[in-house]
C-alpha cells in the first residue's frame, strides 16, 4: 500500500468531474487500499479520489469510533434523500477550516462495492453527511463552495498564508 498526496484547495484539479468505474479489477482495488491508507493516516473519517487527483468514482469512509469499519463506494449514487440537517464539516483537501452546511438528513445510496457487486445503502447522521461530502468531491464540488463569496475569499486567504509561511 502507498500513501498518495492529497490536492489542497483552491486547486482546480479539485473541479474535476469523475468518471465511472468501468470494471472493478485489481488496478480500482489497488487505488481503494491506498486511498484507505492515505485517509486512516491523515487522519479523516473520509476520502474521495479526485482528492488524490484520480477522476474516477471512488469514495473511501470511516466514520467508526474504533477506525476499523471501513466502507467503500464504487460509481456512488443517492436514490433517495429526506430532511434536512446542519453539521460542522471539514475537508482533508481545506485544512484547518471547518463550517457548517446542510445536507438531506437521511439518503439512500447505492454503489458497487470491490467485489463489483451492487449494494444499497440507508445512512444518517455523520455517515449521510460524509457521504454527500464525498460524492460532491466526485461532482467537482468542495464543501466551501456552499460559502458565501467573502467566506471563500477569507478562506482562500488564509490558507495561501499559511502556504508562504511553511515554505
Ligand atoms: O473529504 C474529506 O476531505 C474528508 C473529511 C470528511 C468529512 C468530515 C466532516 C464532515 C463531512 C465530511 C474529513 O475527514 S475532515 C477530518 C475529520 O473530520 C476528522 C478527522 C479525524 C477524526 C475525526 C474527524
Ligand atoms: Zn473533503
Amino acid at each position: 500500500m502507498s500513501r498518495l498526496n492529497i490536492i489542497n484547495y483552491p486547486d482546480r484539479r479539485l473541479y474535476t468531474i469523475a468518471k465511472p468505474v468501468a470494471e472493478v479489477d485489481a488496478r480500482i482495488r489497488k487505488l481503494v487500499a491506498d486511498m484507505a491508507e492515505t485517509m486512516y493516516a491523515a487522519p479523516g473519517i473520509g476520502l474521495a479520489a479526485t482528492q488524490v487527483d484520480v477522476h474516477e468514482q471512488v469514495i473511501v469512509i470511516d466514520t467508526s469510533e474504533t477506525r476499523s469499519d471501513l466502507r467503500v463506494f464504487i460509481n456512488p449514487q443517492i436514490l433517495k434523500a429526506e430532511g434536512s440537517s446542519v453539521h460542522e464539516e471539514g475537508c482533508l483537501s481545506v485544512p484547518g477550516i471547518y463550517d457548517r452546511i446542510t445536507r438531506a438528513e437521511r439518503i439512500t445510496v447505492s454503489a458497487l462495492n470491490t467485489e463489483g457487486e451492487t449494494f444499497t445503502l440507508d445512512a444518517d447522521d455523520l455517515l449521510a453527511v460524509c457521504i454527500q461530502h464525498e460524492i460532491d468531491h466526485l461532482k467537482g464540488k468542495v464543501f466551501v463552495d456552499y460559502l458565501s463569496p467573502l467566506k471563500q475569499a477569507r478562506i482562500k486567504n488564509k490558507l495561501k498564508k499559511h502556504l508562504r509561511e511553511t515554505m
